[in-house]
């Protein structure tokens, strides 16, 4: 990792161009949304990636938790400010705050609630449409992948990653971002950090494709 030292989760330890991501000695404040049905898991990968420092701040006026979360690469620092929906029965009047300012999102459904597979569609257009920057990086979550053998009924993979490619294509096209699907376990742990991993690298990404294109050539 270009001789830089860092505290992340040793799956965390990558290929990352750190250079080319992250201007020398930058700091840098990401807000990223968990987003989802309810019951899905998303409060759980959330105290899954930060671990025993898990310090929740609730907000009663969004109805939704956050923590913050610094990893250090190097000279860089990049705080996460890590929200996710407590409940959701007033959410529509919320939505505009929970989003705003969002740099990228975990969209998490459970491989054994077909529902919440469903309505992925619906979480896209809503984070797109309301975080007021438009398309943004986020990575697709099949949560709950220790329940894979336990005989019950789950959404097809080919399912998930026919989806994934659909919005890939379009993202990479037009945004300068791709779209991942990962399959995760808040309860074994499995993939948790490299959800973030990946996510943080298509938010970086984004952001330098933007950079780079305001540049006077
Ligand atoms: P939410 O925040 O999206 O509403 P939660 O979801 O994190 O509260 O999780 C809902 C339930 O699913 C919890 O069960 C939690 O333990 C369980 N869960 C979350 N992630 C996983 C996972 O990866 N595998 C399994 N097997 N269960 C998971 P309870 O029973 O506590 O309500
Ligand atoms: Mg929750």
């Amino acid at each position: 990792m270009n001789g830089v030292t860092t505290n992340l989760p040793s799956d965390f330890e990558t290929d990352l161009d750190v250079e080319f991501l992250f201007p020398k000695d930058s700091r840098t404040l990401w807000k990223i949304v968990l987003i989802g049905n309810g019951a899905v898991g998303k409060t759980s990968i959330r105290r899954r990636f930060i671990g025993h420092g898990f310090n929740p701040v609730y907000s009663a006026t969004i109805g939704a938790d956050f923590s913050t979360y610094v990893v250090n690469l190097g000279s860089r620092e990049i705080k996460y400010q890590i929200w996710d929906l407590a409940g959701q029965p007033h959410f529509s009047e919320v939505r505009q705050t929970f989003y705003k300012g969002t740099n990228g999102a975990l969209l998490i459904y459970d491989i054994t609630n077909r529902d919440s597979f469903k309505n992925l569609e619906n979480w896209i257009g809503e984070l797109w449409e309301h975080n007021m920057k438009g398309p943004i990086p986020l990575i697709l979550v099949a949560n709950k992948i220790d329940l894979k053998e336990s005989g019950l009924n789950l959404v097809p993979r080919q399912y998930a990653e026919y989806l994934t490619r659909k919005y890939d294509k379009k993202s990479r096209e037009n945004y300068g971002f791709g779209i991942h699907l990962i399959e995760t376990s808040a309860r074994t742990g499995e993939n948790i950090s490299m959800a973030f991993q990946i996510l943080s690298i298509q938010i970086a990404v984004q952001q330098r494709f933007k950079q780079l294109r305001m540049k006077p050539s």
